[in-house]
C-alpha cells in the first residue's frame, strides 16, 4: 500500500541559498550558488554546448537536396498509394536522407483527406495507436465525392490540394511553390540564385523533414500553438521578405513569454479565405500528426505573390490531414473527428474556482473559504497548490500545516455545502533520499517499473520541487495501475478531491540530464529562490499602477472611484512499428543536427534529456511532446476508477493534440498585467480550435502583484471564459475577490450572469463533446464574410448568442467594440435589454464603468436560464428556469438547451428543450428521458413591436407586462413543466 510517509528528508529552505541575488521577476530564479554537486549527467547523455546554433541560413544547402520522384502508383476508389524515391544524390542536410518513401492518400470522409508520407521501412517514429487512435476512414468516401482533391507532379514530386468545387482556384495547400520569384527569401531561407522550386524540395531525412507550401499572400492563418502571439489570433505571415511566425513545437515549462514555445503542442492551423468580389469566404484546416519537435514558419518572400508555410521537423513522418470546412466552425468540428471530441465536464466545473500558491496552512485556506461566503461571492471549488504537500512530494499532505484528518473533515464539510476541492499533482516523483526514507509512490513505482530510464537501463533522475526525482513513464505497462493506486490512496488518506490539477508535465526538470545518477541525493533543496523569499520578492505591479496615489489598491480607491490619470495510459498494445530513434542507428539523440527554435536552447534544457528512454523502446526525443497528453489520459482513467460514475475533472498544463479528450487546460503562468488579460482571450480561442475548449487564464494574473482595477476587470472578463479560476503566485499580494470591495461587487455581478447562463454554457459544452462545435467563438467564426472581424480578439462570442466586450486597459470608463452583422443583426444589452445603436462594420463606443462588463445578446436567440443564481452551482440548479427570447427583425428565434444530471460518466439520460419563436408565438418542445424537475417560471420576449392585447400560455390567458422602450413582454409566476413543453402566444 502506498501510504506516503516521509521519514528523514530534511527540507532546506531555498531562501537560505543564493543570498544577495535580486530579481524583480518573481518567477523562480536560479539561485546564485547551488549546493548541488556538478552535474554528472551519467547515463543522461552528453549534452551539447549551449546554446546550439540555429541553422537558419541553409537554402543554399537545401538547393542541393534532390527531392523525390513518384512511381509504382496504385489507385483505388478511396485514394492512392505510391513509392517516392530520392531523385538524386543524398544531400544529408541534417541527418541521412531516406531513399525510399511511401505516400498514402486516403479520402477518409467527404471533408477529410489524409496524406501520409512515411519511410517505407517504417522505422521513423509514429505515435502508437494506443496513444493516439487515428480516425477511421468512412469507407463510403471516395476520390469522386470528396470535397477535396489530391493532385501531384511525379518528378520532382510535389502535391497540391484543391476543392472539387473550384479546381482552378488557388490550391488550399501547394508544395510546388511555382509562383515564387527567383529572388532569395531573407532572412530565414537565404541567398542563392536557385529557382524557387529548387529551394523547396521535399526533404525526408531520419532527423530532419522539411515541407513547404504556398499560401495566398498575407493569408488569414489561425491556430498553431500553444503560443502567446504578438499578432493576436491571426498569425503573422510576414511581409515582403520577412518571417512573421516561427512556431516552435517543443513543450516547455516557462512563464508565458510572447512568440515562444510554451506548454502545449498543437500542429493544426485553419486558413480563412475571403473572396472580395463575391463577398464570400471558405475555411479549411491542415493538421500534421507528428509530435516530434519542430518549427513551423510563416513567411513571405521578397516581392512575392505568395506567402509560405514551412514545416521543419526533427523526425517522424509527414502525416497530414486536410479538412474541407468550409466554415470556420466546421473546420474545428472536423478536427475533432481526428483528435476526438472534448471530455464531458461536470456541471459544477463551470462554477468559480479559487486557488493560490502560498497558502501556508489549512487554517488559512479555511479562512479564505469563510471570507468568500461572508462576502457572498460564490465559491464552487477551493484549490491547493504544492503548499499542501509534505516536502513537495506528490500524494502527500503536510502533517503539521495540512493535517490529514483535518483536511478530510474540512473537505467533507465543503462537500456538504455543495463545494469541491482540487489539489495539484506534479509530474515528477520524489526519489527516496536514503534507505530510511520511505516514500511509497516511489517505492511502489520502482517495484512496478514505471519510471523513465537512462539509456543504460538505470533510473533517470532529474530534479524538481522535492529535490531529486524520477518521472512516470506512461509507456510502461504498469503506469496506469500504479498511478491509480497512488491517487486512490491519497483520497483515502483524507485528500478527498473532486478533480486533479496537473502541473510541470512538459515534463519539467530543473537540472541537466540525469543529474542525480551516481551522487548523494540527500540535499532536497530547490535550485531556485521561491517567489516571496529574500532575493525574489514580488515587486512588480500592473502597467500604470501608482502606489503613491492609491497604495495597495492600485489605481483606484476601494469604493471604485477612479483616481488615477484623466480618465491508455498507452501502456498496452504498443505498436512495434515506427519506434523511431529508440530503435534507429546513427541518430544524434542529444543534439539533433537541425536545432529547432526552442527558446530554451538545448532540447533537454529545463526538461528531460532527449536520450531518456521509455518502456525500453522509445526515446524522449520522439515522445517529449506527448508526456502531458499521456499523463492526462492516465489521470482521466484513474479518476474514473477512484470516483466511479463521475466525470473526471482535470486541468493540465501541457497538452498535445487530442488532450481535450481527457482534460481541460489553463493558460499557465501569466502576469498580472493588462497585456496578459488581453492575451487570455486569444488563448481561450486557440484552445477552442485545438479541441480543448475547457480553458481559462489565471484570473487577476499569476506572476507579479495585481491591483484592484485589473483584478476587477479580470474577474468580470473571466466569468465569460470556460474555466474560471483566480490563481496567484507565492509571495504576491492577496487577490481573492473579497480583498477589495469593488472587486467583490464586480465578481458578484459577473458570477450572477455566469450562473444564470449555466444551462447555455452546459449546452455549448454538450455540443462540443458530441460534435466538436467550439463553445467560445471568434467573431468571424459566426460572421465569416466580414473581413473587419478577421483579426478581432479583444471581443469574443460565447456560443452563437452572447457577445462579450471587456475592458482591457486601465483607467477608462468606456470601451470600443464592433457589433458583427453589418447592421443587419440586432444586438441587445444583456442588462437593460436596450437595442444597441451600433455602427455598421466598425467600432461603437460603449459605457464601461468599473464593475460593468458589456454583454450583448444576438437576435434570434432563445436562452434557457437559471432564474436565480445562488451561492453554488447545485443550489442554482435547484431553482426555477427563466427564458429569454430575442426576436430577429423578421420576428423569429430559436434555441436548444441540453439538460442532464451534470455528473454521470458516461452521460446518462438527457433532455433537449427546443424553443422556436415566430409569428406571435414561442413554442417549447422537449425530447429525451431526463426528468427536468425545475419549472419554467418566467419568460421574457424582446422584439414584440406592439403591446399585445392578450398573451396566453398553453392556451390559458396569462398576465404580462410590456415595456415599449425594449419592445419587451414579460411573463412571471409561471410553472411550466419543461418535460412537456407548451406554447406561448400573443395577439
Ligand atoms: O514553477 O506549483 O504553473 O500554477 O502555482 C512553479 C507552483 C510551479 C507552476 C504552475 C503554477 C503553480 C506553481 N507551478
Amino acid at each position: 500500500m502506498l501510504h506516503p510517509s516521509l521519514v528523514s528528508a530534511v527540507l532546506l529552505l531555498a531562501g537560505s541559498l543564493g543570498a544577495g541575488s535580486t530579481n524583480t521577476r518573481n518567477t523562480p530564479v536560479e539561485a546564485q550558488s547551488l549546493p548541488h554537486p556538478q552535474v554528472l549527467n551519467v547515463g543522461g547523455g552528453q549534452l551539447s554546448p549551449d546554446p546550439q546554433v540555429i541553422n537558419d541560413n541553409f537554402a543554399a544547402t537545401t538547393t542541393g537536396c534532390p527531392g523525390y520522384s513518384l512511381h509504382s502508383l496504385t489507385e483505388s476508389q478511396n485514394g492512392l498509394t505510391a513509392k517516392l524515391n530520392l531523385a538524386g544524390a543524398a544531400c544529408n542536410l541534417f541527418g541521412t536522407d531516406v531513399a525510399n518513401l511511401t505516400i498514402q492518400v486516403t479520402y477518409e470522409t467527404e471533408t477529410r483527406l489524409h496524406v501520409n508520407i512515411f519511410d517505407t521501412a517504417n522505422s521513423q517514429f509514429t505515435i502508437p495507436e494506443s496513444v493516439f487512435a487515428r480516425p477511421k476512414a468512412s469507407g463510403s468516401s471516395t476520390a469522386k465525392n470528396s470535397d477535396l482533391v489530391f493532385n501531384y507532379d511525379a518528378t520532382p514530386f510535389a502535391f497540391w490540394i484543391t476543392r472539387r468545387s473550384a479546381p482552378h482556384a488557388t490550391p488550399l495547400f501547394d508544395t510546388r511553390i511555382s509562383s515564387l520569384p527567383a529572388t532569395p527569401i531573407a532572412p530565414v531561407i537565404l541567398s542563392d540564385n536557385s529557382t524557387a522550386l529548387d529551394g523547396f524540395p521535399l526533404i525526408f531525412e531520419n532527423q530532419y523533414l522539411q515541407l513547404t507550401s504556398a499560401l495566398p499572400l498575407g493569408a488569414n492563418i489561425y491556430g498553431l500553438g500553444e503560443v502567446v502571439s504578438s499578432s493576436g489570433i491571426r498569425r503573422d505571415v510576414g511581409t515582403d521578405g520577412g518571417v512573421g511566425t516561427i512556431q516552435n513545437d517543443w513543450a516547455r515549462d516557462i512563464a508565458d513569454p510572447v512568440n515562444e514555445n510554451i506548454y502545449g503542442v498543437h500542429p493544426i492551423y485553419m486558413e480563412h479565405r475571403f473572396n472580395s468580389t463575391t463577398s464570400t469566404s471558405q475555411s479549411h484546416g491542415v493538421f500534421l500528426l507528428n509530435p516530434t519537435g519542430s518549427d513551423i514558419l510563416l513567411l513571405t518572400p521578397p516581392n512575392s505573390t505568395v506567402s509560405l508555410i514551412q514545416y521543419r521537423i526533427l523526425g517522424g513522418t509527414l502525416d497530414f490531414y486536410f479538412l474541407a470546412g468550409p466554415t470556420p466552425s466546421s473546420v474545428i468540428e472536423q478536427y475533432s473527428s481526428i483528435v476526438g471530441t472534448p471530455t464531458w465536464q461536470p456541471y459544477w466545473g463551470f462554477g468559480f474556482h479559487l486557488c493560490r500558491w502560498g497558502y501556508p496552512s489549512l487554517a488559512a485556506v479555511k479562512d479564505v473559504v469563510a471570507r468568500m461566503r461572508a462576502a457572498k461571492i460564490p465559491l464552487e471549488t477551493m484549490w491547493n497548490d504544492i503548499d499542501l504537500y509534505q516536502a513537495f512530494r506528490d500524494f502527500t499532505s503536510d502533517p503539521v500545516s495540512f493535517n490529514g484528518g483535518e483536511v478530510r473533515e474540512w473537505i467533507e464539510e465543503l462537500h456538504k455545502n455543495n463545494q469541491h476541492y482540487i489539489p495539484i499533482v506534479d509530474a515528477a516523483i520524489a526519489k527516496e533520499v536514503n534507505s530510511t526514507d520511505i516514500y511509497d509512490p516511489y517505492r511502489k513505482g520502482t517495484e512496478l517499473d514505471v519510471f523513465i530510464k537512462n539509456p543504460d537501463g538505470t533510473e533517470y533522475i532529474g530534479q524538481v520541487w522535492p529535490g531529486y526525482t524520477v518521472f512516470p513513464d506512461w509507456f510502461a505497462p504498469n503506469a496506469l495501475a500504479w498511478w491509480t493506486e497512488a491517487l486512490s490512496n491519497w483520497t483515502k488518506g483524507g485528500v478527498e478531491f473532486s478533480g486533479i490539477w496537473l502541473d510541470m508535465n512538459e515534463a519539467s526538470s530543473f537540472c541537466d540530464g540525469s543529474c542525480g545518477t551516481g551522487i548523494d541525493i540527500s540535499n532536497t533543496s530547490t535550485p531556485f529562490i521561491l517567489p516571496g523569499e529574500p532575493g525574489n520578492f514580488v515587486t512588480e505591479y500592473p502597467e500604470g499602477y501608482n502606489a503613491t496615489i492609491s497604495g495597495p489598491s492600485g489605481n483606484i480607491t476601494v469604493n471604485g472611484t477612479l483616481t488615477y490619470g484623466a480618465t491508455d495510459s498507452a501502456s498496452n498494445g504498443l505498436s512495434a512499428r515506427g519506434i523511431g530513434a529508440g530503435n534507429q542507428t546513427g541518430v544524434e539523440l542529444n543534439t539533433p543536427p537541425y536545432a529547432i527554435h526552442n527558446a530554451n536552447g538545448r532540447l533537454s534544457n529545463h526538461a528531460l534529456a532527449t536520450n531518456a528512454t521509455h518502456a525500453g523502446k522509445y526515446v524522449e526525443l520522439d515522445t517529449h511532446n506527448l508526456w502531458g497528453l499521456m499523463e492526462a489520459e492516465a489521470t482521466h482513467k484513474a479518476l474514473k476508477s477512484v470516483l466511479p460514475g463521475q466525470r473526471p475533472f482535470i486541468i493540465s498544463r501541457s497538452a498535445f493534440a487530442g488532450a481535450g479528450k481527457w482534460a481541460g487546460h489553463w493558460l499557465g503562468d501569466n502576469f498580472s498585467k493588462w497585456e496578459y488579460m488581453y492575451y487570455s482571450i486569444q488563448g481561450v480561442l486557440q484552445h477552442q480550435m485545438f479541441q480543448i475548449p475547457f480553458v481559462g487564464a489565471d484570473t487577476c494574473g499569476f506572476n507579479d502583484n495585481t491591483d484592484e482595477e485589473l483584478c476587477n476587470r479580470w474577474m468580470q472578463l473571466a466569468a465569460f471564459t470556460p474555466f474560471y479560476r483566480n490563481h496567484n503566485v507565492k509571495g504576491a499580494i492577496s487577490q481573492e475577490p473579497y480583498v477589495w470591495d469593488s472587486v467583490a461587487n464586480a465578481s458578484r455581478t459577473a458570477i450572477a450572469v455566469r450562473y444564470a447562463l449555466l444551462p447555455y454554457w452546459y449546452s455549448l459544452f454538450a455540443n462540443a463533446s458530441l460534435s466538436g462545435t467550439p463553445p467560445v467563438r471568434a467573431l468571424f467564426w459566426e460572421f465569416p464574410n466580414e473581413p473587419e472581424l478577421f483579426a478581432i480578439d479583444r471581443q469574443f462570442l460565447v456560443g452563437r448568442d452572447i457577445l462579450v466586450t471587456p475592458v482591457l486597459t486601465p483607467n477608462v470608463s468606456s470601451v470600443d467594440g464592433i457589433f458583427p452583422g453589418r447592421g443587419k443583426t440586432i444586438w441587445r444589452d444583456w442588462y437593460t435589454h436596450d437595442v444597441v445603436k451600433a455602427v455598421s462594420g466598425s467600432n461603437t463606443t460603449l459605457a464601461a464603468p468599473l464593475g460593468h462588463i458589456n454583454v450583448h445578446v444576438r437576435d434570434g436567440a432563445a436562452l434557457l436560464l437559471h432564474q436565480t443564481p445562488a451561492y453554488t452551482v447545485e443550489e442554482t440548479r435547484q431553482g426555477a428556469f427563466s427564458l429569454l427570447v430575442t426576436l430577429s427583425a423578421n420576428g423569429q428565434a430559436f434555441g436548444t438547451t441540453y439538460l442532464d444530471d451534470g455528473v454521470a460518466d458516461p452521460p446518462g439520460p438527457s433532455t433537449t428543450v427546443s424553443v422556436t419563436a415566430g409569428k406571435g408565438s414561442v413554442k417549447l418542445a422537449s425530447k429525451g428521458t431526463f426528468h427536468v424537475a425545475q419549472k419554467l417560471a418566467e419568460v421574457t420576449v424582446l422584439g414584440v413591436a406592439k403591446k399585445p392585447a392578450s398573451v396566453s400560455v398553453g392556451g390559458k390567458a396569462a398576465k404580462f407586462t410590456y415595456a415599449s422602450a425594449q419592445e419587451k413582454v414579460v411573463l412571471t409566476g409561471l410553472s411550466v413543466d419543461l418535460n412537456k413543453g407548451t406554447t406561448i402566444e400573443w395577439k
